[in-house]
């Protein structure tokens, strides 16, 4: 079944057998309701698999999808697209916060408004939400990769190319976000499980790939037997890719990428990165959209929904069952 159909199928399934119907929902229903989704930033691969997967739920549920995000992975520039769908009072608002402090006040008076939202991809706070205590627990439900776990599957691979032995650093954003905050964790963490493995100081890269590559040249320079790079998302893996080759290491600085673009593969083919760690983002889309219909329509939904991750290297990129988590352009 094509991907698209399978989402649509898989959403008036997931309707039909598990969600309960709740008292005045056959009223609700009637209802067409605009559902906002706000990613990080608006033209990375990562966020507009998510869009095709959101869109596929909301087309097979009557919905209307409003996609509306900024230029820049940046509260700065996010804050306002917020303000904006805010105005528009969409029945739910479906966001990746680009900073897990700086978005809870801008994110409160959503709440306040009375529109209920649920965070994808990253949280604010803690990103427990619905406990009642703290100041950003109001969000109804965070659907998500866990990071955690995907650093320490980032740290096991790049330990493997290395042979367990060497230097290696991470590449990142920058603090204060909570996907790559925790990848940076997880990988840290696993990697104490590798005592001949150093890992050297984090470059935070503002997700610029080219301040990424000249980077990877920089710690390359300084540690000429530097062997291994873990890019904790697309722009940190692309340009750590681009700097390995710019540094005539290719096949000898190991990359392991989080995240999946077309060039990230092309890269695996080539032999310039060794492994991606695909997220699910189109699986985010879609149970976003599922999720906030399911409350809206009267229905209780889960405040953690997981998603998972489908490990790329050069033995599995061909197989169909593989390249299908690749993610859109
Ligand atoms: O890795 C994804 C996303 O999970 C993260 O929060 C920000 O970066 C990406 O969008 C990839 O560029």
């Amino acid at each position: 079944m094509e991907r698209r159909s399978f989402f649509k199928a898989a959403a008036a399934a997931t309707l039909a057998s598990t969600l309960p119907v709740a008292a005045g929902s056959a009223i609700a229903q009637d209802k067409k309701f605009t559902i906002a989704l706000i990613p990080g930033i608006s033209t990375d691969n990562f966020y507009i698999t998510m869009r095709k997967g959101a869109e596929a739920a909301a087309e097979a549920l009557g919905v209307t999808l409003v996609w509306q995000g900024g230029p820049e992975f940046n509260p700065v520039v996010q804050v306002p697209v917020l303000d904006a769908v805010i105005a528009k009072k969409p029945d739910a608002i479906l966001i990746a916060p680009t900073d897990k402090d700086q978005l809870i006040q801008p994110l409160k008076k959503a709440d306040d408004a009375g529109i209920p939202i649920i965070t994808v991809d990253t949280f604010i706070g803690s990103g427990v939400y619905q406990t009642g205590s703290g100041d950003a627990d109001f969000p109804l439900s965070y659907i998500a990769s866990d990071n955690l776990l995907g650093g320490a599957v980032a740290a096991r691979a790049l330990a493997k190319a290395v042979g367990e032995k060497g230097k290696v650093y991470i590449s990142n954003v920058k603090p204060g976000i909570s996907t790559t905050d925790q990848r940076e964790q997880g990988f840290k963490d696993e990697m104490k499980k590798y005592p001949n493995i150093q890992v050297l100081e984090t470059q935070y890269n503002d997700d610029d790939a080219n301040k990424a590559a000249s980077q990877l040249q920089a710690v390359y320079a300084r540690n000429p037997d530097l062997d291994g790079v873990f890019g904790a998302n697309i722009f940190s893996g692309l340009g750590s890719a681009n700097g390995v080759q710019q540094a005539g290491q290719t096949g000898k600085i190991k990359v392991v990428v989080f995240d999946a673009p077309a060039t990230i593969i092309d890269n695996i083919n080539t032999g310039l990165v060794d492994v991606a760690i695909a997220q699910h983002p189109a699986e985010i889309g879609y149970y976003g959209v599922v999720s906030a219909y399911a409350h809206l329509t009267g229905n209780s939904i889960p405040i953690l929904i997981g998603t998972g991750f489908t490990v790329i290297d050069k033995s599995n990129v061909t197989d169909p069952k593989i390249s299908k988590f690749v993610y859109s352009d």
